[in-house]
């Protein structure tokens, strides 16, 4: 076969080298599949032997993201030339070797077709499942199948007994930390998994270590998700790149995902504190300076206050939710929902003073903390709501049987 060679720049910044072969070079690949590689010249050779023989019938492109010390990077454009797989390298540089996760980000950048499979280059992850879970995907009519080591019919003959403990204990913690996110999945923590391209964006995921699917999951909301077993094997050449601190990554990760799940909440509450503060000065300026009787000097300071409120969260809280030309229509209805609040305040404190008998000081509180809390749930779902694009159906494809998958 007559296998060009070039380099490109595909993905920015990258130091991208594609082997195209013939066959394949001007087809829109159907599926891309990733794979992060350290150290792993022997097993490029039988990998991709083996992903070609899986997904005969299928237009397959194989991304290699590598930050090898070793040959690997050569023996990739070597065996890649060879290949009637389209077959790229993203062969990192030094200063971009920012770990396991992020590079399968990058290779999620450059991938093309419309379904993305990530996987080890150790053939941990047998090639032979990828129509599996392609198929699953379809069948389920789900947008994420995780390769589960950990559910019935899955299995973890290739760790050892240390490593089998920390991962069923660290898939039961984040499974508690992330229980909505996780429902339908027992193995968060495989590097196994395929999903369609358009329901995960590369921009918001921000790995750190090892572990990319627990990222994909909390971060990519409109996905359907689903997980077929699958036996993990040996290592079939070169040695685990895992260590300890792994575990002290994926914590800080797991921090940083909870946090930034209520990280607008967070926001609009503390906007709302400087909104009490720019309120009472108001209040007492109108009230003294000016003379006005004080429940004019109220309606007016709460105008005050909630122009302010509304400035940040406009520009801070909701920053990246802001539509162009709607901008009057959201500070309308921002200071409607802060009036009606205001006049709702009054009802809800009789209510809990004289029919739940808590106490007025109590009660003034919880009616504020409520009213945040509403006006928080209409700003967050109404207001600056997220836009969401439609869910385009695929094509069906033709799998490797030749079935209608
Ligand atoms: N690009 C890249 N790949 C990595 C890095 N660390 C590990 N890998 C690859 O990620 C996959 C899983 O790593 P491995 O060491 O086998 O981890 P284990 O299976 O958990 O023991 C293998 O294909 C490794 O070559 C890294 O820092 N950068
Ligand atoms: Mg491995």
């Amino acid at each position: 076969m007559d296998a060009s060679f070039r380099s490109g720049s595909e993905v920015s910044g990258a130091e991208v080298t594609k082997q195209h072969s013939a066959e394949h070079s001007l087809l829109q690949p159907q599926l891309s599949v990733i794979v992060p590689t350290r150290n792993e010249a022997k097993n490029v050779g039988p990998l991709l032997e083996r992903v070609r023989a899986a997904t005969q019938g299928l237009i397959t492109e194989v991304i290699f993201v590598d930050d090898s010390t070793d040959n690997t990077p050569a023996v990739i454009e070597d065996e890649g030339k060879h290949s009637p797989l389209e077959v790229s390298l993203i062969a990192r540089p030094l200063e971009r070797r920012n770990g396991l996760g992020k590079a399968v980000v990058e290779g999620m950048r450059a991938a093309k077709a419309d379904w993305v499979c990530v996987m080890d280059g150790d053939l941990q992850h047998p090639p032979e499942v990828i129509p599996q879970l392609l198929h699953h995907a379809y069948a389920t009519n789900t947008t994420l199948v995780a390769a589960s080591r950990l559910t019935e019919g899955g299995g973890t003959a290739g760790l050892s007994l240390r490593r089998k403990v920390i991962s069923y204990a660290l898939a039961f913690g984040s499974r508690l930390v992330f229980s909505k996110q996780l429902r339908k999945i027992t193995d968060p923590l495989t590097g196994f998994f395929l999903f369609r391209r358009d329901m995960v964006n590369p921009d918001d995921l921000q790995p750190e270590g090892f572990k990319i699917l627990l990222e994909v999951l909390v971060r990519s909301p409109r996905l359907r998700v689903s997980e077929l077993p699958f036996e993990f094997a040996e290592r079939n050449a070169g040695e685990s790149k895992a260590n300890s601190n792994e575990a002290v990554k994926l914590f800080r990760q797991m921090l940083r995902l909870s946090l930034s799940s209520q990280a607008h909440l967070l926001r609009f509450m503390a906007v709302g504190l400087t909104g009490l503060v720019v309120n009472t000065l108001l209040l007492a300026l109108f009230t003294e300076g000016f003379g006005l009787l004080y429940i004019v000097s109220a309606i007016l300071a709460t105008q005050g206050s909630s122009l302010w409120n509304f400035a940040l969260t406009e520009t801070w809280v909701f920053r990246e939710r802001r539509e162009d030309g709607r901008l009057f229509h959201r500070l309308l209805s921002y200071m409607t929902v802060n009036n009606g609040a205001l006049l709702l305040r009054g009802p809800l404190l009789v209510f809990f003073v004289s029919w739940l008998s808590v106490h007025y000081l109590a009660a003034n509180v919880l009616s504020l903390v409520m009213l945040m809390l509403l006006r928080y749930l209409i700003a967050d779902r109404l207001i600056w709501k997220k836009s969401v694009a439609p869910e385009l159906p695929l094509a069906p494809i033709t799998g490797v049987t030749g079935e209608k998958l």
